[in-house]
C-alpha cells in the first residue's frame, strides 16, 4: 500500500508483471505485421501499463488463415468430444492455478474489484470451461421418421470459423462466454478483445496452447474495433461473428457480415432494465438488489438494473433506505479490500458518465446521492441516484453504463408493465414481490430475455442469456450458446420395403 494518489489510496503490491502483449497466431506470440503496438492504461490512474502489438487487417487475414487450416485440416472438429473436453477441463485446471494474476490483470486493465475477480470472475470462467467440455461429447441430431419411402436423420457440425468481438467490462468473463462453447462445438476461432483490456485474453491465449489446444484453434488479434474488428466482421473466410457490445456497433457488425459473406450473426448490446419492486417485497433485501443491481462492476454491466420503479406503498421508506447504503458504498483502488467499487474503465467511458449526471440535472432530476467524481486522478464516480425522472428523459432512456440510477414510483401492475417495456432494449428484468401470480404476471409481460423474480444477476452456467428487441439476438451461456456454433444437417436416403 502506497500513499494515495489523487486522495485515494494505492495498492500496488498486487500489480503483476505484463507477460504477454504481443499477438497469439497459430499457437505463437508475433508482433503485427506492421510493428504497430498501442498502450493499454491503468484506469486507476490513466497511466500506461503496458504497450500492446495493434493488430490490423493484415493479422486478422493471418489468424483466420491458421484458423481455417486448423478447422479444414486440423484435428480440433475431428477428434471425439470426450478428447476435446478432456483438452477443455486441462485450461480449466490451469486457469485455477493462476487466479490471482488474472484478477490482477483484469482489475489494471478495466479497473475491476481484485477480490471479486479472485472470488467470482476468474474461479466462475473455469466452471464454464468445465460445463462445455461436459457437453462436447453429447452432440448429436435426431433420427427423424419422414414417410414410408424416406428414412433421415439430422446432425449437428461446427459452424467453422467464427469471429469473436468482445467489451471490456468482463474481460475474462466475456472471452469465454464466447469461447467455451465454440470449442465444444469443434469450431476453430480469431478473437479481438476490446482494446481497453487485452492483457487477460492473451494470458488465456498462453494457457490454451499449455493445455493442448492445437495451434490455430485459438488466435486472439488484439487491436482497434474500427480496424481489426472491421477486418472480422467483413471477412469472406470467417463462417460466423459473435459480438458483445454496443448496439451502434452492433449494426455495423451485422452490416458488414451482410455485405460481406452473410456469415451468420449473434449480437449481444445494451440494456436499460428495470427492477419492478412491488409494496409486499422486504425492503432490505429489495434496497440491496436495486443498490448492487446499479453498482456491481461500478454500473458497466449489460443487465444492470438501471431503471428502478417502485410502488407508491413502500417508496418513501425505499428512498430513504437506498440513499443511506448508497452514501456507504465505498469507491477506491480495487486491490483494497474494503472497497466496493473501482475506477470506470477509462476516461471515454467517465467522461460519458459524468456528462449524463450533467444532463440529468439539467433535465431537472432531482439529485438524491453522488453525481460527482470521486478524487482528482483516475475514473472513480460517486454512486449516482436520480429521481423525479421521466420516462422519456435522456438519462432514462439511454444506456449509460455507469453507477447511475433513475428511481421512479409507480401506482399499479399494468402501469409498472408498461413502463418497464418502454425502451427500445430488452436484455433483462427483475421483479420483487412475494405474489407469485403477480410475479408470474410481470414476468411474461415484460419482453426481455431474462426475468429475474426476487434476485438480481442470477446468472449459472446453464441459463442462456440475451436479448430482444434492439438488445440483440442469439444466447450466450447454457445449451443454446452450443446449439448457435453448430449448422443442423439433415441426411435422407430412400427406405424400400418399409412395412410402415
Ligand atoms: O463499445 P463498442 P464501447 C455500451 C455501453 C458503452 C457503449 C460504448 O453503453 O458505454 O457501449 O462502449 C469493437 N467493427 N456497451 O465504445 O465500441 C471494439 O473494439 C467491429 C455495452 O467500448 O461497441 C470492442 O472490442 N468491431 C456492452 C467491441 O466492439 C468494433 C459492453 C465493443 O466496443 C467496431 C460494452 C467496428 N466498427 C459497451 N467498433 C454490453 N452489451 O455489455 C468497435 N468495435
Amino acid at each position: 500500500q502506497s500513499n494515495g494518489i489523487g486522495g485515494l489510496k494505492t495498492f500496488d503490491a498486487h500489480v503483476p508483471e505484463i507477460k504477454f502483449t504481443k499477438l497469439f497466431i497459430n499457437g505463437e506470440f508475433v508482433d503485427s505485421v506492421k510493428g504497430r503496438t498501442f498502450e493499454t492504461i491503468d484506469p486507476r490512474n490513466g497511466q500506461v501499463t503496458a504497450r500492446v502489438a495493434e493488430g490490423d487487417k493484415e493479422d486478422v487475414d493471418l489468424a483466420v488463415k491458421a484458423a481455417r487450416q486448423a478447422f479444414d485440416h486440423g484435428p480440433w472438429p475431428r477428434i471425439a468430444g470426450y478428447q476435446r473436453g478432456r483438452i477443455m477441463s486441462k485450461f480449466a485446471d490451469l486457469i485455477e492455478e493462476n487466479i490471482e494474476e488474472l484478477a490482477a490483470l483484469d482489475a489494471i486493465d478495466a479497473g475491476k474489484i481484485f477480490s471479486i475477480g479472485k472470488a467470482m470472475d476468474i474461479p466462475h470462467v473455469a466452471t464454464l470451461l468445465r460445463y462445455y467440455a461436459g457437453a462436447a461429447d453429447k452432440i448429436h441430431g435426431e433420427v427423424l421418421k419422414m414417410s414410408r419411402e424416406l428414412h433421415g436423420y439430422t446432425l449437428r457440425e461446427p459452424v467453422g470459423v467464427v469471429g469473436h468481438i468482445i467489451p471490456w467490462n468482463f474481460p475474462t468473463t466475456m472471452f469465454f462466454m464466447k469461447v467455451a462453447p465454440a470449442l465444444a462445438a469443434g469450431c476453430t476461432m480469431v478473437m479481438k478483445p476490446a482494446e481497453q483490456t487485452p492483457l487477460s485474453a492473451l494470458f488465456y491465449a498462453h494457457l490454451a496452447k499449455k493445455a493442448g489446444v492445437p495451434d490455430g484453434v485459438i488466435n486472439v488479434v488484439t487491436g482497434f474495433g474500427s480496424t481489426a474488428g472491421a477486418a472480422i466482421s467483413s471477412h469472406m473466410d470467417i463462417d460466423m461473428v459473435g459480438f458483445t457490445g454496443s448496439t451502434e456497433v452492433g449494426r455495423i457488425v451485422m452490416q458488414a457480415a451482410a455485405t460481406s459473406n452473410l456469415k451468420h450473426v449473434s449480437l449481444e448490446l445494451g440494456g436499460k432494465s428495470p427492477l419492478i419492486i412491488f409494496d409486499d417485497a422486504d425492503l432490505d433485501t429489495a434496497t440491496d438488489l436495486a443498490l448492487t443491481g446499479i453498482l456491481f462492476n461500478k454500473g458497466e454491466v449489460c443487465v444492470a438494473g438501471s431503471r428502478v420503479y417502485v410502488q407508491e406503498g413502500i417508496y418513501e421508506e425505499f428512498e430513504k433506505k437506498l440513499v443511506v447504503k448508497a452514501k456507504a458504498w465505498s469507491v477506491g483502488d480495487p486491490f483494497d479490500p474494503n472497497v466496493h467499487q473501482g475506477p470506470q474503465v477509462d476516461k471515454k467511458q467517465f467522461e460519458k458518465i459524468l456528462s449524463y449526471i450533467e444532463h440529468g440535472k439539467r433535465e431537472g432530476a432531482t439529485l438524491l446521492t453522488g453525481g460527482e467524481r470521486v478524487g482528482t486522478e483516475g475514473y472513480y464516480i460517486q454512486p449516482t441516484i436520480f429521481t423525479n425522472v421521466k420516462e422519456d428523459n435522456v438519462i432514462v432512456k439511454d444506456e449509460i453504463f455507469g453507477p447511475v440510477l433513475s428511481l421512479m414510483k409507480f401506482k399499479t401492475v399494468e402501469e409498472a408493465i408498461k413502463r418497464a417495456n418502454d425502451t427500445r432494449y430488452g436484455l433483462e428484468a427483475g421483479v420483487l414481490t412475494k405474489n407469485i401470480d403477480l410475479a408470474n404476471t410481470v414476468s411474461r409481460s415484460i419482453r426481455a430475455g431474462v426475468i429475474w423474480i426476487n434476485c438480481y444477476f442470477a446468472i449459472e452456467n446453464d441459463c442462456p442469456i440475451g436479448g430482444y428487441k434492439m438488445s440483440g439476438f442469439g444466447r450466450d451461456l447454457g445449451l443454446d450458446a452450443l446449439y448457435k456454433y453448430l449448422h443442423v444437417k439433415s441426411v435422407v436416403t430412400p427406405i424400400y420395403n418399409s412395412p410402415w
